[in-house]
């Protein structure tokens, strides 16, 4: 199928928009200016903003009872490429792809670094899985992996992240994300200690696989699929494994991965204080891992994220370089859509977080002005700064309602023809 959107549809699509675009921006420009803030700083750092896709996003996603499989999805990771490929050709802010082995196991990465290298995509970390058995494997995770019980389990686990690193090697990736599911369901069924001793001694085995450049993010998760006790549960035991590790090892922040209110943007504040924060899994989520759109349950929990990550980025300087990347998974929706939505919900929040006013915040702060300290963090928040993403992509060579242009183009229902549904290829490889 040809791919990408035909460059002169897109154009076409901005010029209907443009007039009213430009209105908009010039509105906005101007509530800025009085603020003392220039509108063409924020969209030019709009337009350096970048989130890497995940590749399991691009195919539909399952629930824990059924997957509702999609029209044209993806059957391999050359089509995913494809449709990665065209959600950052329309919001310019996707210029990398998280991949995830194996289901995106391929015997010729040069091929893949080209396809990719063709729709202006690079490749983010790339995850492991030890939390399904694959195919032919000797051991099963079913009593967990990189904490298993039995050493040849726990070998097979680490060769596997080792393997993982070698085609990110390939791939010129430069992280490796390992999350294990691993955990008890019953009180008693583990040694708690004994686990994570066990977790440790396979992490520094993948550790010492990882070339200088390279960080491992370890992502932590509160419940799922281990009920009772998991053992990568918090960031207080990612943190303290990561100390334990060395200094290429750091956090990953899934957003859905934290007990329904906890305060997520206090967790990255220490994280980053401390050095450790590494990246995020950017989703949505009500009850737990729900992998919604971000931004689409608790938009203002997402700016104040990024409002730690603009106060920490003003104090370490360039040095501050967390992995951003996308972790969503959809049941009722378009994935292209959803990614294109999700990656803007982020952009979104950084802009906003940006307009934040850190001198009079650390003043209202500094005179115990409660009131005044939260209406400075509203104040950006409430300002609607879509003319200034719009803007940022269509100078980026983007559309400036990517969903529109997206529907438009017909790109779902060409993919339909050319992908007629194969038995056994499953593209989220979830359910
Ligand atoms: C996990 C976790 C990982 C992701 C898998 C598919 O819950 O979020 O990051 O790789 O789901
Ligand atoms: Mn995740
Ligand atoms: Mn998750």
């Amino acid at each position: 199928m040809s791919t990408l959107i035909d460059a002169g549809r897109v154009a076409e699509h901005n010029a209907k928009l443009q007039a009213n675009l430009q209105a908009d921006y010039d509105a906005l420009a101007g509530v800025l200016a009085r603020r003392g803030q220039d509108i063409e700083k924020l969209t030019a750092a709009a337009q350096r903003f970048a989130v890497a896709l995940p590749s399991w996003g691009v195919g539909t996603g399952g629930t824990r009872f059924a997957r509702f499989p999609g029209k044209g999805e993806p059957r391999n990771v050359f089509e995913k490429m494809e449709d990665c490929g065209v959600i950052h050709q329309l919001t310019r802010a996707t210029p990398s792809v998280s991949l995830h082995f194996p289901w995106d196991k391929t015997t010729d990465p040069s091929a893949l670094r080209q396809q990719a290298e063709g729709y202006g995509l690079g490749f983010d970390a790339v995850n492991s899985n030890t939390f399904q058995d694959q195919q032919g494997q000797e051991h099963s995770y079913k009593y967990g992996s990189l904490t298993s019980q039995d050493a040849a389990t726990r070998a097979q686990a680490v060769a596997h992240n080792i393997e993982c690193i070698e085609l990110g090697k390939a791939l010129g990736s430069k992280g490796l994300t390992v999350w294990v599911g691993d955990g008890a369901n019953f009180p008693g069924q583990h040694n708690l200690r004994g686990a994570l001793e066990r977790y440790l001694d396979s992490a520094r085995g993948i550790y010492a696989a990882l070339p200088d450049d390279w960080q491992m993010y370890i992502e932590h998760k509160l419940f799922e699929p281990a009920f009772y006790a998991t053992t990568i549960a918090d960031w207080g035991t990612s943190f303290a494994c990561a100390q334990q590790l060395g200094p290429k090892a750091k956090c990953l922040v899934d957003l859905g991965h934290h007990a329904p209110n906890t305060n997520i943007e206090m967790i990255v504040a220490r994280l980053a204080q401390f050095g450790k924060l590494g990246g995020f899994h950017f989703n949505d989520s009500k009850y737990g891992d729900d992998d919604l759109d971000s931004g689409s349950i608790n938009p203002f929990q997402l700016f104040l994220v990024f409002n730690e990550l603009a106060d920490a980025e003003q104090r370490d300087g360039a040095g501050f370089n967390p992995a951003y990347m996308l972790d969503q998974s959809h049941n009722v929706t378009d994935p292209i859509e959803s990614l294109m939505n999700s990656a803007a919900e982020v952009q979104r929040a950084a802009v906003q977080a940006a307009l934040v006013d850190r001198a009079a915040l650390k003043q209202y702060q500094e005179s115990n002005d409660a009131l005044q300290s939260a209406q400075a963090l509203k104040q950006a928040y409430r300002t609607d700064v879509s003319a200034i993403l719009a803007m940022a992509r269509l100078r980026s060579g983007g559309a400036i309602d990517p969903v529109a242009c997206y529907r438009a183009s017909g790109y779902r229902e060409k993919a339909a023809e050319a992908r007629p549904a194969k038995a056994g290829a499953s593209s989220s490889g979830i359910v």
